[in-house]
């Protein structure tokens, strides 16, 4: 467990990075597991690099002997305290020898080495990422210290006959008294925080894969013996994923066997373990019972992003941990370009984008904003962040974007060519990509040291006479309170222009000599630049920033009536959700204030109702034309939020829409998606299901009698889990008190069942209004729920914070200080759980005067505590400022 703060630590800053003193070329780590202690032997082969004594970091260890050059060091010949073990070497080598004890089952924390599930029938596994190897045994536990790894373990055979480590298998065997061991060898240096174990009762599905480079890989996902009839999904994602990667990025795997592991009990999506890839069971099991769509959807990229980091992360690593998105960012983007490959790219660009709007913009917008390259840090684990990866893997398209496609390839071949084995960073990456085609891509530099969403204001001017466009783009950068002035960015708009009757017009620069095509991308290197379009025969409707070329808030003053041009005729599939998003934010306004037959609201809903019958919109497009921003989006869009004022606002535009449609057509269109209803996974009946939610909803705004019944019917006879689960969503929405028997039929449904009953939980902790606080209360005492379970806390707690405005930000505060309750209880079980849900206090400042008060009261005062965790510390303090 992390520290508590009763000493603050000063923070670490990128500035003050030096090269380790002392390197670790060979490790071999034996260990004697058990539930309540484990003992661990390291024997590590060090260098010296720098004249000073060696420095071992070591958390909650019982140093039970240490020994340099095979003798034994008295405890006045070394100095253990503060998390570091330091004592004097006199030659250029030397090899250290430690044995220290655990305690797996007590650790709550999740990081090092720790128990998943119950003592009787759980399996022991390890979290490294980001420090917690210095739980397991004292190591110089930074990334830039690489080393090769001998790992045995030994435990006994029948509660344990299940041992495995990352690396290649070097032998396994019997031992006196039911105990046995096995031995795996890593030929590829590693940093320590891609070590992994796990050892219990666990069952396996295998598969063969001969790389394209013609190595044999034994491929083995491992689960607890309830679970293991729902890992094929995952097997079928990580064979695409490996000969995605050898097709897109020419990258094999590179050990005899590849191991992925699922536990319940995890902080974090999944983590990348050279060889022993381990998964939060929520992203790696799926069967139609359990799973909705989006989580297969959620499977694949989750099990593609960690086997990418086997060359974006582990081969090439990061010097240290200001550096993260260089793997995370990268990784990202990679994971996003096999899911485009996958499904339909049009549809990932608008999920991506959509989940940038709801997670990155606020972050970036309020006191946790930081940089993608942060410089400063007091606990790298609240750095894991949708700035991090999110809008990490948006700096990498920019790249990719400037490079081409061919380009890009090149750039990132000499990235893994020049620096595989390595631990570097950012500027490397700029450098290799850029060496390789001639291109100077420092100034890119900029956009991973400045935070902030930068904003661009375009302005068209059309002169009718010289029949030209002259396009005017300005950028600026809103500075966060006391940071430095923000430099100009080089920002790349890709764009077309329309004439009014929807035809995307050939562009031709000025100075040039003809046209090249309907679409350009023009950077933006300075404040403000002008771009001027010749030949232009009538005023056109600029299509900006397609595809979303880089990760801004796009100004530009549209009328109603262009934005629905281009919602028609767009051909840029996210440009053209872009445009109904855009319009849906006018009519939004129009909506709040009252303006029922304001041009947006109207424009809007009569574009999506002719939209509705047109034969040439495909079911998953018009499904996510249906949706309009959410209330999260919409709250950033006001400079003072009151949640139910923008909750009432969405659902008067939402039912303007389900009119003008009209039910019968509703209704029509209903049946006919109903009709065709199976449990496929295939995108189109996916796609169905997606459409046939968005018209229930509306259907329950217009009719809520003709809703509940649908959706009574339709939760009944669903075949899987996504009509069931969206059909009792729609259930409760409309009437939490009649949905009553249908929730507990769910419940009891799936009792034992962890993963459906956490989306029984987040359903819950969603609905909205003054009644959702006393029902968060009641399902506290659910006794399925528990505070030691990370997905219980997020599905729950998380949910009710993050994501019920109306149903948290009460007027009178009682959800705050109730959270803060929570808090407490949750920092002192496991501090990176209590840290992540504390960051739902983010948005306070812009809450409307009355709630703002109440919620800085609680804040304040949680902030004041001397005896919380440096996580909890940490977020606090900042959210407070
Ligand atoms: N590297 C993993 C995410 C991860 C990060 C930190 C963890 O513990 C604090 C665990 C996992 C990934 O990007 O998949
Ligand atoms: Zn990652």
């Amino acid at each position: 467990m992390s520290d508590r703060s009763e000493t603050p630590t000063a923070p670490i800053l990128l500035a003050d990075y030096r090269p380790p003193a002392w390197t670790v070329e060979q490790v071999e780590l034996t260990f004697d597991l058990a539930i309540d202690r484990a003992e661990v032997d390291a024997r590590l082969a060090l260098r010296r690099k720098v004249d000073e004594p060696i420095r071992l970091n070591g958390e909650g260890l019982e140093l039970i002997e240490l020994k340099v050059d095979g003798r034994v060091l008295s405890e006045g010949e070394y100095i253990l305290g503060d998390g570091m073990l330091e004592f004097t070497a006199t030659g250029d080598t030397c090899v250290v020898e430690t044995r220290v004890a655990l305690r797996p089952a007590e650790n709550t924390a999740f990081e090092g080495l720790y128990l998943s599930g119950s003592r009787e029938t759980g399996f022991l596994l390890t979290q490294c990422e980001a420090e917690g190897f210095r739980h397991i045994t004292f190591f110089p536990d930074r990334p830039d210290v690489l080393s090769r790894y001998t790992v045995t373990l030994r435990a006994d055979k029948a509660r344990f006959p299940v041992l495995l480590a990352g690396g290649n298998p070097d032998g396994s065997g019997d031992l006196p008294e039911g105990r046995h061991w096995a031995r795996f060898v890593d030929p590829h240096p590693k940093p320590s925080y891609l070590f992994a174990l796990v050892a219990g009762r666990l069952e396996r599905i295998s598969r063969d894969h001969v790389t394209a480079d013609g190595r044999r890989v034994a491929l083995h996902i491992w689960a607890e013996p309830d679970a293991i009839d729902r890992c094929d999904y995952a097997m079928d994602a990580l064979v695409r994923s490996m000969r995605w990667d050898e097709d897109a990025y020419g990258r094999n795997y590179d050990l005899d066997v590849f191991h992925v592991v699922a536990t319940h009990d995890f902080n974090m999506g999944a983590m990348e373990n050279k060889g022993l890839n381990i998964f939060n069971a929520k992203y790696l099991l799926a069967d139609p019972d359990s799973s909705t769509d989006d989580e297969y959807r959620h499977v694949e990229a989750v099990v593609a992003h960690e086997y990418f980091h086997n060359w974006s992360g582990n081969r090439v690593t990061c010097r240290d941990w200001f550096q993260l998105s260089l793997k995370e960012g990268l990784t990202v983007f990679r994971e996003q370009s096999f899911s485009a490959d996958m499904n339909s790219a049009p549809l990932k660009r608008i999920e991506d984008v959509a989940l940038l709007r709801r997670a990155q913009f606020p972050e970036d917008a309020g006191p946790l904003s930081h940089p993608v390259r942060p410089s400063q840090y007091s606990e790298i684990n609240n750095f894991y962040t949708a700035t991090v990866y999110e809008k990490g893997a948006e700096l990498v398209r920019m790249l990719a974007g400037r490079l081409g496609p061919e380009g890009f390839r090149q750039g990132m071949d000499l990235y893994f060519a020049r620096h595989d084995g390595q631990a570097v960073t950012i500027e490397d990456f700029l450098r290799a990509l850029g060496e390789a085609n001639g291109i100077d891509l420092m100034p890119y530099l900029a956009w991973y040291e400045q935070s902030g969403t930068p904003r661009i204001s375009a302005d068209g001017r059309y002169d009718a006479a010289q029949r030209r466009y002259r396009l005017t783009l300005r950028q600026r950068t809103p500075a966060v309170d006391g940071q430095a002035a923000r430099r100009p960015l080089p920002v790349p708009v890709r764009l077309s222009l329309f004439d009014p009757s929807g035809q995307a017009t050939p562009l031709r620069l000025e100075g040039e000599a003809a046209p090249d095509g309907v679409e350009r991308t023009v950077v933006l290197h300075t404040a403000e630049q002008v771009f001027t379009f010749e030949d232009i025969a009538q005023a056109p409707v600029p299509s900006l920033l397609r595809g979303f070329s880089a990760p801004v808030i796009l100004e530009y003053d549209y009328a109603p009536d262009e934005l629905a041009l281009l919602l028609r005729h767009d051909a840029d599939g996210f440009n053209r959700w872009e445009a109904g998003q855009q319009l849906a934010g006018l009519a939004f306004d129009d909506a709040r204030d009252g303006r029922q037959q304001g041009a947006a609201l109207d424009a809007w809903t009569t574009v999506l109702a002719a939209l509705f019958h047109d034969p040439a919109v495909d079911d998953a497009l018009l499904a996510e034309l249906l949706t309009p921003p959410g209330e999260i989006e919409l709250v950033e869009r006001q400079p003072e939020r009151d949640p139910q004022r923008i909750r009432d606002a969405r659902l008067r535009m939402l039912g303007a829409l389900a009119a003008r449609i009209g039910v019968p057509a509703l209704r029509q269109r209903y049946d006919a998606l109903s009709a065709m209803a199976r449990g496929d996974l295939d995108a189109a009946s996916q796609a169905r299901r997606q459409l046939k939610r968005r018209v229930l909803d509306l259907i329950a705004l217009a009719s809520p009698d003709d809703g509940r019944a649908l959706a009574r019917t339709q939760y009944e006879r669903a075949p899987a889990m996504t009509d069931r689960l969206a059909a009792l969503s729609t259930l409760a929405l409309a009437d939490a008190d009649a949905a009553a028997e249908a929730i507990a039929h769910f419940r009891r449904r799936y009792d034992g069942n962890a993963l459906a009953l956490d989306k029984w939980f987040a359903m819950q902790a969603q609905l909205p209004g003054d009644s959702a606080f006393d029902r968060i209360r009641s399902l506290e005492a659910d006794p399925a729920f528990t505070l030691k379970n990370p997905n219980r806390v997020q599905a729950l707690i998380g949910t009710f914070a993050r994501a019920n405005p109306t149903g948290f930000h009460r007027t009178d505060g009682a959800a705050y200080r109730w959270l803060a309750d929570r808090l407490l209880a949750i920092d002192a079980l496991n501090p990176q759980v209590a840290a992540r849900v504390a960051t739902a206090f983010n948005g306070w400042k812009r809450l409307e005067p009355v709630r703002r008060e109440a919620a800085h009261a609680v804040i304040a005062a949680l902030s004041s505590r001397r005896d919380l965790s440096r996580d909890l510390t940490d977020i606090l303090g900042r959210v407070a400022l």
